[in-house]
């Protein structure tokens, strides 16, 4: 067993090598990264490749073909981590929008917890102080009123891509239940852990801007998160914990 970072990534040329540089210099011992790359077109995939030799069997790189999208490329890493022994498992953007610093606290917590959140919607945690109030009131009210309200959530940040899962929880999930190809994976992994009666803990964070590159979150995306919140309900609100896999 071993701690392993699944970062999914697309167009992310240039974050790719500083982040995985960011991981490794953290002197987490047994430590590996899992790279899950949607073809993409500016090359990742293939830098991912070159970096992998530095690392000596401790980073590893997925290639994904057919329709991309983030909810697909996580189930197939999180798959991919339980075949290959990891314990646990954490899951992040490759963009340092969530920064490495904070693995240390998730992999201490996460002895007594089944999840921890990377949070901005608790006490000390943030958005970036560049956002004027105009978006963060409205990704506050997106998150933490209406897909909290819709889902009847604990869970503050319940959009929040940075977290650590034990690998009994990511089989207890039962990863074949998880239908997201997109974004709304976030909001349908944190509602049926949740649903199935999982230990979380929620821990604040700073989430700064991405540097460098684009996101591929835009407003239609948004839109389509927003509105796909409601067959996450749906498909899910029946759950119980003795419908843990095991
Ligand atoms: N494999 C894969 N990764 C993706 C896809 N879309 C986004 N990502 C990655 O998911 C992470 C979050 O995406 P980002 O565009 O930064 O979203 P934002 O932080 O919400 O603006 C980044 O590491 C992206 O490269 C996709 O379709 N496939
Ligand atoms: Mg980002």
């Amino acid at each position: 067993m071993y701690p392993l970072v699944v970062i999914p990534t697309y167009n992310e040329a240039d974050n790719i090598t500083p982040i995985s540089e960011a991981l490794f210099a953290l002197g987490i011992p047994e430590l590996q990264v899992l790279i899950v790359d949607d073809e993409s077109p500016d090359g990742t995939g293939r830098i991912a490749d070159a970096l992998a030799p530095r690392y000596k069997g401790r980073f590893h790189v997925l290639h994904r073909t057919g329709p991309r999208g983030l909810g697909r490329a996580y189930v197939e890493g999180f798959r991919w981590a339980l075949d290959h022994d990891a314990d646990p498992i954490i899951q992040m953007d490759c963009d340092f929008s969530h920064s490495p610093a904070y693995i240390p606290q998730f992999l201490e917590h996460i002895k007594e917890y089944d999840v921890v959140v990377g949070s901005r919607y608790v006490a000390g945690g943030r958005t970036d102080e560049r956002w004027g109030w105009g978006r963060w009131l409205l990704s506050w009210w997106a998150n933490s009123v209406y897909t909290r309200l819709i889902l009847g959530c604990r869970v503050k940040d319940v959009t929040a891509g940075f977290k650590c899962w034990r690998r009994s929880a990511l089989e207890g999930i039962d990863l074949s239940r998880i239908r997201s190809q997109g974004y709304v994976f976030q909001v349908e992994m944190a509602y049926v852990a949740e649903r199935l009666g999982y230990r979380i803990l929620e821990i604040p964070i700073y989430f700064e801007d991405r540097r460098i590159g684009c996101s591929k979150m835009t407003m239609s995306v948004k839109i389509e998160a927003a509105l796909r919140v409601w067959e996450v309900r749906r498909r899910h609100r029946h759950l119980r914990p003795s419908d843990r896999l095991r």
